[in-house]
């Protein structure tokens, strides 16, 4: 079944506060349209006298500044967003009856990616949960499906959300930590509220701290119903699949960009759309029969700490999405984009899942405070893309002009208008509620008892991991519970890793210097499910970054070629040099020995060695560092900074034929995994091949990071 597919961008109801633009040759005009002539001086008496109240220019600039600023989100605050276009493959459409999952939809989207616990100015590559969340502007309304990369969350009831976030965020006295997990409070939670443990497993791995957000997978997290065209409902959940695969930083590259580059993730992101290297992911589903237990071997689908390995349930892929713009205004789209899970499409329907159910009044809520009022879906970013036709008047910031005397349902006097679907002779599909039974029971405050384990997840996530994703997870919790205070919060955190790994835990508590204890719970085994390692596979590596490392003095026709490689293998070549400037090929210096850290590279390929006295370049003829008296070269320490930093991060390091690149005297083992000399016609096609894998994983078994 084909579909219509609905006109992308523009809005059907224009809205009459479009930007106007800044039409050139035009004088700058007030708020009101009225032309200026100076807004660089206040209106004074006198060229030193006191400034008038009367200026009403004055005036209205500064109140508007006053008041640029929003509430920030209470969680999620730090995001960075894109706009694309997701098409369907229509393998969705049987169980689902949504128009956008119909063969050949094409349906514009906006996706946020975002940390969870930081404000807004806080840094990108902190260990935390990245928010996924992606507003499908249907022709049947909007879809939101507001997720993360992680498949489980810390709770399983939304009356305990105030209390993780509480324990997440910064000690209340003194606001420290800043986006950061490792402090007492949080491992106080997480180690007396169990349920906590299997998320906080997959966030101290490696997806705690994502290389890129091009490279997350995406979860619905909760278990949604779908209706098929025949009526028939199933239980489903959503998975976003990255087309580079799922790549994560080392401790010390997230560490270091902290600083170095705080706005890593969203400056990739922004770069590769404007390269051209567009990120894109598949949408799939894992779907279940609906019902009444729904629970699906062992494992109940109404419990959002648990998730269903895919070993269990494959994940059926219904559509592509390829984000292709970048925002022309960050806080017009990305900070006023407002998502809510129960922005739902006739097809798709929520569960009974309690922590979904709390997610359904929070949303709308907190968009009240956050974007002053009622009117928010008004905002150009929020707006439908079908046609509104709601009873919905007046409040704060209302920009339509209604029409008409008879905002009620039913009515008379508005010629009926509006109708309900399917009334009046209208045709529409309507949304609707999935007639669910209702059990006979009595009203209280409980879980059931399949909610009750805590533990069996986790220790299978642990177990399913490559030997040196599990030592990141060892160093993870080593240094997180290594920077609380409390040895008791550190004892008891211990002991939730006892119940789900012993040699996990002997890790910890030997790193941390306490006792090891012995497990007090008995945990069920659950199968392994080696699909959730990150290792093992073989990707694209369209818009990685290769830094090429030259001189002043690197021949024009290396870097031509190094350059011209890298660009026909998708990858995103960047020119560091001693200083800045031009190279012999007149290619722009990218980054210098100043402004260059590993943290950038997926890989390095040395054209040249830097010696100190490349800095000089008014001296290139002697650019030459002094010999060593081994007879090697005088070496950049900035130079060797990267490299080490680079080796030591198990990226591929490729030395071209002829430079004199000796790796000892940079401190490097010169047998190493993924150190390797190459003629220039190969350089790139061996970096490509070692960064398939996405590190020298090889290196890893002797780990200094
Ligand atoms: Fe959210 N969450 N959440 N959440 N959430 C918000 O809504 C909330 C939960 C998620 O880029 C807030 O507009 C409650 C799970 C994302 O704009 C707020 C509960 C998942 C984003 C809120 C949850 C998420 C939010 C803050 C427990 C993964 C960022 C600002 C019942 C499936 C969306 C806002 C964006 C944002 C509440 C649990 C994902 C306060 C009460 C589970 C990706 O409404």
């Amino acid at each position: 079944m084909s579909t219509p597919t609905p006109e992308p961008t523009q809005p059907k109801k224009a809205n009459p506060n479009a930007d106007p633009g800044h039409p050139q040759g035009k004088a700058l005009t007030t708020s009101q349209g009225t032309p200026l002539k100076d807004t660089d001086h206040s209106l004074k008496a006198g060229p030193r006298g006191p400034v008038l109240l009367q200026d009403h220019h004055l005036r209205e600039k500064i109140t508007h500044f006053d008041h640029e600023r929003i509430p920030e989100r209470v969680v999620h605050a730090r995001g960075a967003g894109a706009h694309g276009i997701f098409t369907s493959y229509g393998t969705g459409s049987k169980i689902c009856s949504a128009e956008f999952l119909a063969e050949g939809a094409n349906t514009p989207v906006f996706v946020r990616f975002s940390t969870v616990a930081g404000s807004r100015g806080s840094a990108d590559t902190v260990r935390d949960t990245r928010g996924f969340a992606t507003k499908f502007y249907t022709g049947q309304g909007v879809f939101d499906l507001v997720g993360n990369n992680i498949p489980v969350f810390f709770i399983q009831d939304g009356i305990k959300f105030p209390d993780v976030v509480h324990a997440v965020k910064p000690h209340p006295d003194l606001e420290i930590p800043q986006a950061q997990s490792a402090h007492d409070t949080f491992w106080d939670f997480v180690s007396l509220h169990t349920q906590a443990q299997a998320h906080t497993m997959w966030f101290m791995a490696d997806r705690g701290i994502p290389r890129s957000f091009r490279m997350m997978e995406g979860f619905g997290v909760h278990t949604f119903r779908m209706t098929g065209p025949d009526g028939s409902t199933s239980l489903v959940k959503f998975h976003w699949k990255p087309k580079l695969g799922v790549h994560s930083l080392v401790w010390e590259e997230a560490m270091l960009t902290n600083g170095a580059d705080p706005d890593f993730h969203r400056r990739d992101l922004s770069e590769a759309i404007k390269a051209g290297a567009f990120p894109e992911w598949e949408l799939g589903l894992q779907v279940f029969e609906d019902n009444e237990e729904q629970m699906f071997k062992g494992i109940d689908l109404l419990d959002p700490t648990k998730f269903v390995p895919e070993e269990l349930a494959p994940v059926t892929m219904v559509g592509k999405m390829v984000l292709d713009r970048n925002p022309s205004n960050y806080f017009a789209e990305t900070e006023q984009v407002a998502f809510h899970p129960g922005h739902l499409v006739p097809g798709i329907d929520v569960t009974n899942d309690p922590l979904l159910q709390g997610r359904l009044f929070s949303y709308i809520d907190t968009q009240l405070t956050r974007l002053g009022g009622p009117n928010f879906s008004q905002l150009p970013i929020n707006l439908p893309h079908a046609p509104v036709n709601d009873m919905l008047r007046d409040g704060m910031h209302q920009t339509y002009i209604h029409e008409g005397i008879a905002p009620y349902h039913p009515n008379s006097l508005d010629g009926g208008c509006p109708f309900m679907a399917g009334e009046g002779g209208n045709m529409e599909l309507p949304f609707i509620d999935f007639p669910e039974r209702v059990a006979e029971s009595v009203k209280e405050r409980a879980n059931p008892v399949s909610f009750d384990d805590h533990y069996s997840q986790a220790r299978m996530f642990y177990r399913s991991l490559a030997t040196v994703e599990q030592l990141h997870v060892q160093q993870a919790y080593a240094f997180e519970l290594g920077k609380c205070a409390s040895e008791t919060v550190r004892a008891r955190q211990v002991q939730a890793l006892a119940n789900i790994d012993a040699q996990l835990c002997a890790a910890v508590a030997g790193e941390l210097g306490l006792p090891v204890p012995e497990a007090d719970t008995e945990v069920p085994d659950a199968a392994l499910c080696p699909s959730v390692s990150q290792l093992g596979g073989s990707w694209p590596v369209e818009g990685r970054v290769v830094g090429i490392v030259a001189s002043h003095s690197t021949d024009a026709a290396v870097i031509e070629r190094l350059v011209a490689d890298a660009n026909l293998a998708g990858m995103r070549p960047l020119l560091v040099a001693p200083v800045g400037g031009t190279l012999a090929d007149g290619s722009p210096v990218d980054r210098t020995l100043l402004t260059a850290r590993s943290i950038e590279f997926d890989a390095l390929v040395i054209a040249d060695v830097l010696s100190p006295s490349d800095g000089a370049r008014v001296d290139r003829d002697t650019k030459a560092g002094a010999p060593t008296p081994e007879g090697g070269k005088d070496l950049d320490p900035r130079f060797v900074l990267l490299l080490q930093e680079a080796y030591r991060q198990s990226k591929a390091i490729v030395a071209l034929d002829g430079v004199g690149l000796r790796f000892p005297d940079a401190g490097i083992p010169a047998e190493s995994a993924g150190v390797l000399p190459a003629g220039v016609e190969e350089a790139v096609e061996l970096v490509a091949a070692l960064l398939a894998s996405h590190r020298v994983w090889a290196r890893f078994d002797s780990p200094t990071s």
